[in-house]
C-alpha cells in the first residue's frame, strides 16, 4: 500500500495563466516546488469533482514533460483522483487531448505544452487545464487557479508510486484504502478513429494517389518535430499511402530540432522552400502541440488564416461531417481578418467576435451557435473538439479540394473574385521591456479615445484614412454573460481598414508587441487589384500604425522579429 504524504510549500508570484495556459522558461518550473504548487491548486480548484473523478494527461514531448508527467501521477494519486488516461510516452496533441477528454466524458484535462514556443532547457514549458468539455479553461477557472497559487501552502503526493508511461496498458495501484488506475493509451488512435468519422478518407486517398484521368496530387506534411508526427504518419502515411517522401521532421524531439516549431512563412521555411522548389501541390506545417496549421499551395502560395478560414467556411458542405450535423455560426478573434465575416452575411449565418484565445469559442460551441472558428495565429477548427487543430484543418482543405477538383490558388481567387480580398499582415516585436510596451498601450489608448479622434483623417502613401470607430476591445460572453474586458486598442477606417494593438498572452519573458493590419479590397476591383503582394497592399496602413503607436520609439526596434 503506498502513502499520501503532505508537503509543506510557500506561494510563488506570477503563476497566472496567460492566454493559454501557464508558459514561463524551463528554468522556472524547475525552482522547488513551482510545478507542484501549480498542479497542487489546478486540483485544488476542482476540489469539489475530483474524488473518484478521471483526467487525460499529456504532452508535446518537449524538455520536461516527461519529468512533469510523474509529478502529475504522483500529486493525482494523493489528490483522490481515481484514473489518469496519459498518452504513451507522455505524449498527446493539446486536439488529441480534447477529442479524449469529449470521448471518455473525464473531468478534464492536463496539457504539458509552450505550443510554438521553443523548447529545451533553455527555453520553454507550459501547463494548461482543460475542462469536462474538452477545452481551455475559461477565464473564471483559470482565475480560480492562480488565487489559489497565491495562497497554497501545502500539496499532497505519493512520492514512492513508480509508474512508467512507455507502455500502453493498465496499471493498479493501492494508494491508502483507495485504488488508483493510470492507464496508457496510444497517443494517436483515438483521434486519427474520430479523424476518419469527420472526413472521407477514400475520397482524400484517390486524391493523392492520382487516377487514370488525373495526376497524383502530391502534398508535403510537416510536424516541425513536434507531436504531430506520430498522428501525421499513421493518417498521412499509413491511411491516404501518400508516401514517406510526403512527410518530414515527424520524430517528436525535446528541443524540435533547435527551430521554433510555430509554422508560419519565417519559422517554416524550409518547408516552403521545399514547396516552392518541388513538384508539390500542397504543404501544411504545425506547431509544437500541433493546434495550430499553416497551408501553402503549388509554388508555395501562401494562405492566410483569416482567409484559411473564410474559405472553409464557405466551402462546408464538402465536408460530411458538416453534411451530416449541418453548419451553425461562425467566429474569428477580434485581430483576425474579416474575411470570414462576409461568407457569414451571404450564407446567413451568426458571426461572433471574440477575444484572442481558443477559450472563448467553446461555451457558443457547447451552446450550438458555432460550428467552424479561426484565428489569424494560425489557428483554425470547429466544433468536432474545443481545441483548434491543425491535422484537421490540413484534412478539411484536402477534402475541399477532393471535392472541387480546383488548386490551392484557384481556390483563393475564386474566393476573392466572389468576397472581395481582406489583406492582412502582424508584425510581432518579440521580448521587448515590458513597462516602455504597457506606456505604449497607455499613450495610444489615450489618443484613441479622445474627443475629436473619431472622425479624423490621416494621410498615409497617398491615401486617406477616417477613423470610423476606436476603441479597447471588450467582450461579453454571449452564453454566460461574463466580460474580458482590455482586449486590444481598435482603431477601424471608413473603408473597412483596421489597425489593432495587443500585447501578447503566451510569451514567456518580457513583453511581446503585435500589430495587426487589415485593408479590403471589393471584388469589383478586378483581378490585378486582388493580386498584389499583401505588404504592398498595406503598406500605406502599416506605415500610419507605426506613426500613431510610436512603436519604434516605445520599443527600440527598427523592425520587427517575426512578420506574419
Ligand atoms: C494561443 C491561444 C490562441 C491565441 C494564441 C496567441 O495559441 O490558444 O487562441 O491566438 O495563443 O495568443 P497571443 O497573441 O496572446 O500570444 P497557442 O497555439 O499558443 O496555444
Amino acid at each position: 500500500m503506498l502513502n499520501v504524504v503532505t508537503v509543506n510549500t510557500n506561494p510563488y508570484e506570477g503563476q497566472k495563466p496567460g492566454t493559454s495556459g501557464l508558459r514561463k522558461k524551463v528554468k522556472v518550473f524547475l525552482q522547488k516546488n513551482y510545478t507542484e504548487n501549480f498542479i497542487q491548486s489546478i486540483l485544488d480548484a476542482n476540489k469539489e469533482s475530483l474524488e473518484g473523478c478521471t483526467l487525460v494527461v499529456g504532452g508535446d514531448g518537449r524538455y520536461l514533460v516527461k519529468e512533469v508527467v510523474d509529478k502529475i501521477i504522483k500529486i493525482c494519486a494523493g489528490n483522490g483522483v481515481a484514473k489518469l488516461l496519459i498518452g504513451q510516452n507522455g505524449l498527446l496533441s493539446t486536439p488529441a487531448v480534447s477529442c479524449i477528454i469529449r470521448k471518455y466524458k473525464t473531468l478534464g484535462g492536463i496539457v504539458l505544452t509552450a505550443s510554438h514556443n521553443p523548447g529545451g532547457i533553455d527555453n520553454d514549458f507550459g501547463i494548461k487545464f482543460n475542462c469536462s468539455n474538452g477545452g481551455p479553461a475559461p477565464d473564471a477557472t483559470t482565475n480560480h487557479i492562480y488565487q489559489l497559487t497565491t495562497s497554497i501552502q501545502h500539496y499532497k503526493i505519493v512520492p514512492d508510486l513508480v509508474c512508467p508511461v512507455d507502455n500502453i496498458g493498465v496499471q493498479t495501484f493501492k494508494v491508502g484504502d483507495r485504488e488508483f488506475v493510470v492507464e496508457v493509451i496510444d497517443s494517436v488512435s483515438d483521434y486519427v478513429d474520430y479523424m476518419k468519422e469527420i472526413f472521407d478518407f477514400p475520397k482524400i486517398r484517390s486524391l493523392l494517389q492520382g487516377s487514370e484521368t488525373r495526376k497524383p496530387f502530391k502534398v508535403l506534411i510537416d510536424s516541425m518535430s513536434g507531436v504531430t508526427g506520430p498522428y501525421v504518419r499513421r493518417i498521412f502515411v499509413s491511411e491516404l499511402c501518400a508516401g514517406e517522401g510526403s512527410v518530414r521532421r515527424v520524430v517528436p524531439l525535446q528541443d524540435f530540432g533547435g527551430a521554433h516549431p510555430d509554422p508560419n512563412l519565417t519559422y517554416a521555411a524550409d518547408l516552403v522552400n521545399e514547396v516552392k522548389n518541388g513538384d508539390y501541390d500542397f504543404g501544411a506545417a504545425f506547431d509544437g502541440d500541433g493546434d495550430r496549421n499553416m497551408i501553402i499551395g503549388r509554388d508555395a502560395f501562401f494562405v492566410t488564416p483569416s482567409d484559411s478560414l473564410a474559405v472553409l467556411a464557405a466551402q462546408l458542405h464538402r465536408i460530411p461531417y458538416f453534411a451530416r450535423v449541418g453548419v451553425r455560426g461562425f467566429a474569428r478573434s477580434m485581430p483576425t481578418a474579416a474575411a470570414v465575416d462576409r461568407v457569414a452575411r451571404k450564407l446567413g449565418k451568426e458571426m461572433f467576435e471574440v477575444p484572442t484565445g481558443w477559450k472563448y469559442f467553446g461555451n457558443l460551441m457547447d451552446a450550438g451557435r458555432l460550428s467552424l472558428c479561426g484565428e489569424e495565429s494560425f489557428g483554425t477548427g470547429s466544433d468536432h473538439i474545443r481545441e483548434k487543430d491543425g491535422v484537421w484543418a490540413a484534412l478539411a482543405w484536402l477534402s475541399v479540394l477532393a471535392d472541387s477538383g480546383a488548386s490551392v490558388e484557384d481556390t483563393l481567387l475564386g474566393h476573392w473574385r466572389e468576397y472581395g480580398r481582406n489583406y492582412f499582415a502582424r508584425y510581432d516585436y518579440e521580448e521587448c521591456a515590458a513597462e516602455p510596451c504597457a506606456d505604449m498601450m497607455r499613450a495610444l489608448e489615450e489618443k484613441i479615445t479622445a474627443p475629436g479622434f473619431l472622425g479624423s483623417s490621416f494621410s498615409s502613401g497617398g491615401r486617406t484614412f477616417v477613423v470610423s470607430a476606436a476603441d479597447n476591445f471588450s467582450y461579453m460572453d454571449p452564453i454566460d454573460r461574463s466580460v474580458a474586458a482590455g482586449q486590444g486598442l481598435r482603431v477601424v477606417f471608413a473603408d473597412g481598414a483596421r489597425l489593432v494593438l495587443r500585447l501578447s498572452g503566451t510569451g514567456s519573458a518580457g513583453a511581446t508587441v503585435r500589430l495587426y493590419a487589415e485593408a479590403y479590397e471589393p471584388a469589383e476591383a478586378g483581378a490585378e487589384a486582388l493580386r498584389r503582394d499583401a505588404r504592398q497592399a498595406l503598406r500605406p496602413l502599416l506605415d500610419l500604425a507605426l506613426d500613431l503607436t510610436q512603436l519604434q520609439k516605445y520599443t527600440g526596434r527598427e523592425r520587427p522579429t517575426v512578420i506574419t
